[in-house]
C-alpha cells in the first residue's frame, strides 16, 4: 500500500470514528449491536471485505443484517468466495479492526495484517464486493458506510445488490465466483425450475394431501417480499404469505426465532388456522421452522423444528441413495458409495439424534453457529446440517456431483424411465434447489414442500417421525457473558470453575434430563437449554440452572 493509498484511507477513516467504551466482537454470525453505534464497524468491515477480495482474488459478499434480532439492532457479516461464512482465521483481524481507537491505529493494523497475509495490491485482480441489506430502516446508511470502507482501498469496487435475503447474497457470491449466472432473477429461476423438476419426478399414486394451501409467516422481513415474487411464477404449491412487513414490526411477535423459542402462534395466526400447514421464516430468511396451531389451546402450537426438517431431508436423500445403490449391487459399472452424514448442535432435541442414529445415519455434533456446522458437513459426499432453530442446508461434494452427472447421462441412454434414473435426477434437483452456500429459508421451504408431496405426507405424518423430548430455553443477562467458557461442542462449561458440577447435580434429578449453558454470539446473554421427559421437569431444570448461572456470574 503506497503513501497516497494510505492517506486516502486515513482521510476516509476519520469520517467514521468508533463509539467510546464499546467493545465489538465478530460473534456467531458477524458483528451485531444497536444500529446507532455500528457505522464505524461497518465501514471497517468494508475495508476488510476489500482486502479479503484481493487476498482471495475472488468476489466477496458483505451483508447488512441482524437477522432474528430486534429491528433497532443491525449487523454486518462477510461471505467468503464459496458463499460460506468468513474464514475463522480472519475473525481476530475483524475484531481488532472494529476496536481500533483512531485512524492511525487502524492503518497500522491494516499494514501489519497486509504484510503478514502477504496481500498484493499490484498485479492481480482488483477487489470486488457484493453488498446486500435486509429491510431494517438503518440498513441504507450502514450500507453507505460499507461502500466508503470498500472504496477506501484504492481500485476496490462495491456492487450494491439492494434489499435481499442473507442467503440470496451468499448464493450470488458463490455463483459469481463459479462463473455462473448470479442475478436475483437467476436465483428465482433456479429455485422454481428445480422445484418443478422434483414435482415432475413424484411417483405415481403419491397422495396429494399437501396440495392444500399452506401459510407462511414472513417475520415482517425481506423473505415475504421475495416470496411474493416467487408466488407469481411458481406452480404446484398453493401458499399464502402473512406478516409481510406492511403493518407489523420485524421479528416482533413473529418469525422463526419467536415461534421456535416461545412455541406460540405468531401475530396474524389464530384458531381459524387450526390444522393448517404453517411455516415461519426469520427476519432475513435464513431460518425456517414449521408449525400447526393446536385447537382450544390459547395460541399453543405444535412445533416442527430444524431437527425435523433435517430428518425429512436426510430420509429422502437416503431413500434416493439406496435406489441408486440397488443398481450398484446389480454390478453396474461406475458405482459410487456416497458418504451421507448429518450435523447437529447441542440444541438438537435428544429424540431427533436417537431417531437419526436408529435410521442408520452418521451424526456429528458441533458448537452453535452455521460456520461450524457447514465446515463439518463439507466432510461428507452429502452433508445435511441443521440447527434446531431452523438454520441449515445440504452440501454436495463436487466429486459426488460429477459422478451423478455422468450417471444421469448413462442411465438416460441405457435405462430411460428407470427408478435409478429418477433417483439420480431427484438428487441433482435437490443440489440445485437447496442453497449450498448457506441455510436458506426459501429454498428450504420449497424442498420441504416437494418432499412432503413426494412422500404423500401431511405435516402431522411428518411430525410423527419421532416425539420431541420436552425442552425449554431461557436467557440470562449477566455482567460478562464471555466469562462462560465451554468445551465438547458446548455441552460442558469449563469456566467459571464449579458451575458444571452444579449443573450436573441438578440435571441428575430429572429422568432423561439434559442441560447446558453457553454465551450467545448474537445477543448479550447467556443461553440455557434444558430437556427432560416431561415439560414441567424441563421448565424446572431450565429455571434452576438459570438461577445458578445468575449466582455464579452475577446479574446485570
Ligand atoms: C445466528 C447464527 C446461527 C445461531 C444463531 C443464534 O442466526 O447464524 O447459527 O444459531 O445466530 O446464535 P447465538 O445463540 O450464539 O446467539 P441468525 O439467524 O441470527 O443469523
Amino acid at each position: 500500500m503506497n503513501h497516497q493509498q494510505q492517506s486516502i484511507l486515513l482521510d476516509s477513516a476519520a469520517r467514521f470514528p468508533p463509539p467510546q467504551g464499546v467493545k465489538f466482537s465478530y460473534g456467531t454470525s458477524g458483528f451485531r449491536a444497536e444500529a446507532s453505534i455500528l457505522e464505524s464497524t461497518v465501514y471497517r468491515v468494508g475495508i476488510l471485505a476489500a482486502l479479503r477480495s484481493i487476498k482471495t482474488q475472488a468476489v466477496i459478499g458483505l451483508m447488512i443484517t441482524a437477522s432474528h434480532n430486534h429491528v433497532s439492532d443491525n449487523g454486518v457479516k462477510i461471505a467468503d468466495p464459496g458463499g460460506e461464512m468468513l474464514s475463522q482465521q480472519w475473525e481476530p483481524f475483524a475484531d481488532s479492526l472494529a476496536n481500533a481507537s483512531d485512524p492511525e491505529h487502524l492503518l497500522q493494523l491494516i499494514l501489519e495484517f497486509v504484510k503478514k497475509e502477504n496481500i498484493q495490491f499490484e498485479g492481480g485482480k482488483g477487489a470486488e464486493v457484493l453488498l446486500g441489506r435486509d429491510t431494517r430502516p438503518s440498513g441504507e446508511s450502514l450500507l453507505e458506510a460499507a461502500k466508503q470502507g470498500i472504496r477506501s482501498i484504492v481500485g476496490a469496487v462495491a456492487v450494491d445488490m439492494g434489499v435481499v435475503t442473507t442467503p440470496q447474497l451468499h448464493w450470488m457470491v458463490r455463483a459469481t465466483n463459479k462463473g455462473e449466472k448470479a442475478s436475483e432473477h437467476d436465483y428465482f429461476d433456479q429455485l422454481i425450475s428445480s422445484f418443478r423438476c422434483l414435482l415432475d419426478l413424484i411417483p405415481q399414486g403419491a397422495q396429494s394431501s399437501n396440495k392444500e394451501k399452506m401459510i407462511v409467516d414472513a417475520a415482517n422481513g425481506v423473505g415475504g417480499l421475495k416470496l411474493e415474487v416467487i408466488k407469481k411464477s411458481i406452480h404446484g404449491l398453493n401458499f399464502e404469505v402473512r406478516n409481510t412487513g406492511k403493518e407489523g414490526v420485524l421479528n416482533d411477535g413473529v418469525g422463526a426465532d419467536f415461534v421456535q423459542k416461545e412455541k406460540v402462534t405468531p401475530y396474524g395466526f389464530s384458531t381459524a388456522d387450526v390444522g393448517m400447514r404453517c411455516a415461519s421464516l426469520d427476519g432475513d430468511a435464513d431460518r425456517l421452522v414449521y408449525f400447526t396451531v393446536l385447537p382450544n389451546s390459547s395460541g399453543k402450537i405444535e412445533l416442527v423444528d430444524g431437527d425435523k426438517i433435517l430428518s425429512l431431508f436426510a430420509l429422502f436423500i437416503k431413500e434416493q441413495l439406496s435406489i441408486l445403490e440397488e443398481a450398484n449391487n446389480k454390478k453396474v459399472n461406475n458405482s459410487y458409495e456416497a458418504h451421507l452424514g448429518v450435523v447437529q448442535t447441542a440444541y438438537a432435541n435428544g429424540a431427533s439424534t436417537d431417531y437419526l442414529k436408529q435410521a442408520g445415519l452418521e451424526v456429528v455434533l458441533t458448537p452453535t453457529g452455521v460456520k461450524y456446522l457447514h465446515e463439518k458437513a463439507a466432510d461428507f459426499d452429502i452433508g445435511v446440517y441443521f440447527e434446531a432453530n431452523g438454520h441449515g442446508t445440504i452440501l454436495f461434494s463436487s466429486n459426488f456431483l460429477s459422478w451423478l452427472d455422468v450417471r444421469v447421462n448413462e442411465l438416460g441412454s441405457t435405462a430411460k424411465g428407470s427408478e435409478q434414473l429418477k433417483a439420480a435426477l431427484r438428487l441433482l434437483a435437490v443440489s440445485k434447489l437447496i442453497n449450498q452456500a448457506v441455510g436458506d429459508a426459501l429454498s428450504g421451504l420449497f424442498l420441504v414442500e416437494a418432499i412432503l408431496q413426494h412422500m404423500g405426507w401431511s405435516i402431522h405424518k411428518w411430525n410423527e417421525l419421532y416425539n420431541d423430548l420436552p425442552s425449554r430455553q431461557l436467557k440470562v443477562k449477566v455482567v460478562d457473558r464471555t466469562a462462560v467458557v465451554t468445551a465438547n461442542a458446548e455441552t460442558e462449561v469449563v469456566s467459571p470453575p464449579g458451575i458444571q458440577e452444579a449443573i450436573n447435580v441438578l440435571t441428575a434429578k430429572y429422568p432423561r434430563g439434559r442441560c447446558f449453558i453457553r454465551p450467545s454470539g448474537t445477543e448479550d446473554v447467556v443461553r440455557v437449554y434444558a430437556e427432560a421427559s416431561r415439560q414441567q421437569a424441563a421448565d424446572d431444570l431450565a429455571s434452576s440452572v438459570a438461577k445458578l448461572t445468575d449466582q455464579f456470574l452475577g446479574s446485570h
